[in-house]
């Protein structure tokens, strides 16, 4: 059965008949919600494929002031990588699966617009890579987060050994990364992996809250905070190199001109993303 609902207005284009994940457009912005619910949404290959295609084909972000991931049901977020899909794994697999999912969750790190996940449940290891590959996380009171791989034997292969630290520090990533303790929404807030704690049941509202104030902004300086914060934890990059650029970059748009005058004017910048 095919599993795709857009709720479309603008220009936003089926370009693909999703299986394993809902997207649903309203008031400029996506919701993804991966849909595998009876498996705690755990990450097949289908799942992994079509979030790809999604963060890798999303071009027209013009029409869109960002992007939510939740997981189907009352129960999980997403409980890892689909563990039935591991028998028969060789190195060669492991390798290939592993760059591409790091791509992949690069792609949500790095897309233009704000991408926030609304943690309704468990979000276990790749579950909770996925999470942190988001700009933020919004957990409901019946979330909880944990890297349980050692328990099967593997590490988190999914961005989790670097995400987690960029987070909440090393000392306590490698304390839960090694315990694979299992935390709770408060504590998640508490050490930084998240950034609102709200009812069960309220995550996707209180993370289209946080997408609609963004979207008052200027949307190219939004998108230069995004690339200059991600420059700080690339070894490749120099953020302040970055922000210099950025800063230059924006300051001969229109959108700077419009954003000092509609302050000057006491009104609402109109923004063009020019
Ligand atoms: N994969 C596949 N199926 C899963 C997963 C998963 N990660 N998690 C849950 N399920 C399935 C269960 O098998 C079960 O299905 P069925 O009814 O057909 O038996 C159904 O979901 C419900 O789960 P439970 O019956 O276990 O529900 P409980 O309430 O008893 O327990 C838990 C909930 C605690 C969340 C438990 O399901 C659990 O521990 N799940 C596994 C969590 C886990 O270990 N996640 C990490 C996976 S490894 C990973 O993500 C590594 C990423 C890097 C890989 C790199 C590869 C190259």
């Amino acid at each position: 059965m095919i599993q795709l609902f857009i709720i479309a207005k603008n220009n936003f284009k089926k370009n693909m008949d999703y299986q394993n994940i809902i997207l649903e457009k309203e008031d400029r912005i996506i919701t993804i919600t991966i849909n595998r619910p009876k498996a705690l949404n755990a990450l097949n290959q289908g799942v992994l494929n079509e979030l790809e295609h999604f963060f890798q084909n999303e071009s027209d972000i013009s029409q869109i002031d960002g992007v939510i991931i939740t997981g189907a049901g009352e129960r999980a977020f997403v409980a890892g990588a689909d563990i039935k899909e591991f028998s028969g794994l060789t190195k060669e697999i492991a390798t290939e699966r592993g760059s591409k999912v790091h791509d992949i969750y690069f792609s949500i790190e790095n897309f233009q617009r704000p991408v926030i996940a609304a943690v309704n449940g468990f979000a276990l290891g790749g579950g909770c890579e996925l999470a942190m590959a988001c700009h933020m996380r919004v957990a409901g009171d019946k979330a909880r987060f944990g890297q349980p791989e050692v328990n099967l034997g593997i590490i988190p292969g999914y961005g989790g050994t670097q995400r987690l630290v960029q987070l909440i520090g090393k000392a306590k990533a490698l304390e839960l990364m090694m315990t694979t303790e299992m935390i709770d929404a408060e504590t998640a807030l508490r050490l930084g992996l998240a950034n609102h704690v709200v009812p069960h049941g309220e995550e996707v509202e209180k993370a289209k809250e946080l997408i609609k104030t963004i979207g008052t902004k200027s949307p190219l300086a939004v998108s230069e905070v995004i690339k200059c914060v991600n420059s700080y934890f690339d070894k490749n990059a120099n953020g302040y190199t970055q922000e210099i650029t950025s800063f230059s970059k924006l300051s001969i748009t229109e959108d700077f001109k419009e954003g000092a005058a509609a302050f000057v004017e006491k009104r609402k910048a109109n923004w063009k993303s020019e």
